[in-house]
């Protein structure tokens, strides 16, 4: 089993967490994002998606999507688990997941291909393309991550952690939304205070040492 990657990639950064916490470790290959080693083969066939991270198991199927990854590695490792073990949690934690994923760090990821000028020519993860960087698709991303922490405040009030009282995969999530966040120049810890607790509780992790 081979874990295609790159070290400062946010996704590849999600599973190597997820290793972290779990105390795995695989045999890595490092595609270089950078210099465009995602377009240039063996990796292009292997992922026509043309981004990292990519799990190849022993016979050849390819896994990639930081979160599918994740999941197969879990099924093989459920010690600790980062899913959930009954059904209840496993909906719950996947409840978080979702909302984190779909509601906050989507929005700030294309934030911060519309913003950073190394993303010029490459909004569009996985392309090079004369696509322009958009300024209003970063002032939404902003505004949609504003309504997600006023919706996440209050909950962070009550629970240590995203889906409750244990660590999982979302929080995961969550603080690399925070990261993008930063990243467009958010500032959240005087308006939110619990989110500012619980993503320094999360930072103080080992498995967050990157
Ligand atoms: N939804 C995918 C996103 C993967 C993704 O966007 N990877 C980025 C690095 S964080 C990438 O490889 N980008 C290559 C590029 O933009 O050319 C996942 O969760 O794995």
């Amino acid at each position: 089993m081979k874990l295609y990657d790159f070290p400062l990639a946010a996704n590849a950064q999600r599973v190597h967490v997820f290793m972290a916490e779990k105390g795995l470790d695989l045999e890595r290959v490092r595609v270089n994002i950078r210099q465009g080693e995602q377009f240039a083969e063996p990796f292009c066939s292997m992922n026509p998606f043309h981004c990292v991270p990519v799990l190849e198991l022993d016979d050849g199927t390819v896994i990639a999507e930081s979160m599918s990854i994740c999941r197969y590695l879990e099924e093989l490792h459920p010690s600790p688990s980062l899913f959930g073990r009954t059904p209840e949690k496993r909906a719950v934690i996947d409840m978080w997941a979702r909302r984190m994923e779909l509601d906050a760090f989507i929005p700030l990821l294309h934030a911060l291909r519309n913003h950073a000028p190394m993303f010029a020519g490459r909004v569009v993860p996985g392309t090079n393309s004369d696509l322009p960087q958009v300024p209003e698709i970063v002032t939404r991303g902003i505004d949609m991550m504003q309504v997600f922490l006023t919706r996440l405040e209050p909950h962070l009030e009550r629970n240590a952690f995203l889906a409750g009282e244990d660590f999982s995969v979302a929080d995961i999530t969550g603080f690399f939304t925070m990261r993008l966040a930063g990243a467009v120049g958010m500032d959240i810890s005087k308006a939110f205070p619990n989110t500012a607790r619980w993503h320094a509780d999360i930072s103080a992790r080992p498995s967050f040492k990157l």
